[in-house]
């Protein structure tokens, strides 16, 4: 759909016409021009004709399958919000939620039946995935040629994001995180290029090159006793790093136990025997080491038992849901204890809001790092942070 959405505009699929009439009543009273179908070929109709900015989606109805028609919508590139809205399990409307994400719809989330008008209200403001600009696939443009390119011209950029005591709230530490700052394309995210770095051996000299540049800058950022944490891809158990890394610690006067090496996720290792032993020569020199996105992928119980690890991460997409999802709150505080019992650091990513600080600390956990408490930042602006929160 190339037609830019009406703005504030409202399309309703549910074949109960009294749940029709309420959603009806509530947004015409929030402003909406609204219009309701009970069936999926008057919805795609409907759909074509008013560009609407926001749908209603009834999961079960008879004869259509609610999937199915979040799967149509997203072939649609419908850029409208999308609230999902059914009686079924609250668990049930929420892996629906899911399926809309990843197929790349705008999801505003879901309303179950029946509901309180503010519910729908709530659903209706504008949320931050509609003023922020989608991310685009830098991936398939980016080649081992450009990186090999951004290597030799040094034109890898480490940001640094803060990490902060959940209780006490002051500056630990920064995770370093790589960028490219490309004098055509602007600023390049890792996703466009670890993997592919991963993939053509150019990881090491990667590594190598952050490494230099963020332990340079905290040596000079008169931060004492702030840590820096550093991602290591699994597929970078290069010796070279452990030796260069000893190196740089010693040159710019660092302890290694003020350097995380983050075990990242992007890739399985293949030789679990070599992972070993790379990690623990790390521990043997004093740096730390921490599980990164624990609890998906490959950061697994067995991870944490076979290898010294001195911190784990919990996932960014349990920390999200911690405030409204009972799974992930439970979650949460199962790895918090599991980490306490293990005598490890435990760091929340992705905390986005002050809510979810609050429910992390009420948890137990040690740090906490996140858009709410700051977004990564270039060296400058890193230097001089302070945290500014409330308690
Ligand atoms: O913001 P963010 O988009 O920075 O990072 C996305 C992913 O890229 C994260 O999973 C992070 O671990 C990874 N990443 C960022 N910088 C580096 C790096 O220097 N080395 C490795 N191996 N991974 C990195
Ligand atoms: O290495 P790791 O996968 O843990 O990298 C952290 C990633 O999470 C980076 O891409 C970073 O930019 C991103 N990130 C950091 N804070 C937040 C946050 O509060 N919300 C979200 N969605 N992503 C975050
Ligand atoms: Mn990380």
């Amino acid at each position: 759909m190339k037609n830019q959405p009406t703005m504030k505009a409202l399309l309703i699929l549910d074949d109960d016409e009294a749940v029709g009439l309420t959603l009806r009543l509530i947004c015409e009273r929030e402003g909406f021009t609204v219009h309701c179908t009970d069936n999926s070929t008057a919805f795609f109709n409907a759909l074509h004709s008013l560009h609407p900015s926001h749908v209603i989606v009834d999961l079960m109805m008879p004869g259509d399958d609610g999937l199915q028609i979040l799967h149509m919508l997203a072939q649609q590139n419908f850029a409208g919000e999308v609230i999902v809205c059914s009686g079924l399990d609250r668990r049930v409307l929420e892996a629906a939620g899911r399926t809309a994400t990843s197929h790349g719809l705008n999801f505003a989330g879901t309303l179950p039946k029946p509901f309180m008008p503010d519910q729908l209200r709530q659903l209706l403001r504008p949320t931050e995935a509609q003023t922020r600009p989608r991310a685009t696939d830098a991936r398939a443009s980016f080649s081992e040629a450009d990186l090999q390119e951004a290597l030799e011209m040094k034109w890898l950029v480490p940001y640094f994001q803060p990490k902060i005591n959940c209780s006490s709230r002051t500056l630990c530490g920064f995770e370093v995180l790589a960028r490219i700052h490309h004098p055509q394309q602007g600023i390049i995210g890792p996703d466009a290029f670890i993997t592919l770095a991963e993939h053509t051996g150019q990881i090491t000299p990667l590594t190598l090159q952050i490494l230099e540049s963020s332990l340079a800058w905290l040596s000079k950022a008169r931060l004492p006793k702030c840590e820096l944490a550093i991602n290591l891809s699994r597929r970078s158990t290069d010796q070279r790093i452990a030796a260069d890394l000893i190196k740089l610690c010693a040159q710019y006067d660092m302890s290694p136990r003020q350097v995380i090496l983050e075990v990242t996720e992007t890739a399985q290792h293949e030789n679990a025997s070599e992972l070993l032993e790379f990690l623990t020569r790390f521990r043997i020199q004093g740096f730390q080491l921490s599980l990164d996105d624990f609890g998906v992928g490959y950061s697994s119980l067995a991870e944490l038992a076979r290898l010294p690890f001195s911190e784990i991460k919990i996932d960014k997409t349990f920390v999200a849901d911690v405030t409204h999802s009972m799974e992930s709150q439970k979650i949460c505080a199962a790895i918090i204890g599991l980490g306490k019992a293990l005598g490890l650091t435990v760091t929340a990513e992705g905390v986005e809001s002050l809510a979810a600080l609050d429910a992390l600390q009420e948890l137990g956990c040690d740090r906490a790092q996140g858009y709410f408490i700051s977004r990564p930042m270039p060296a400058a602006q890193a230097s001089a942070w302070v945290p500014t929160l409330n308690r």
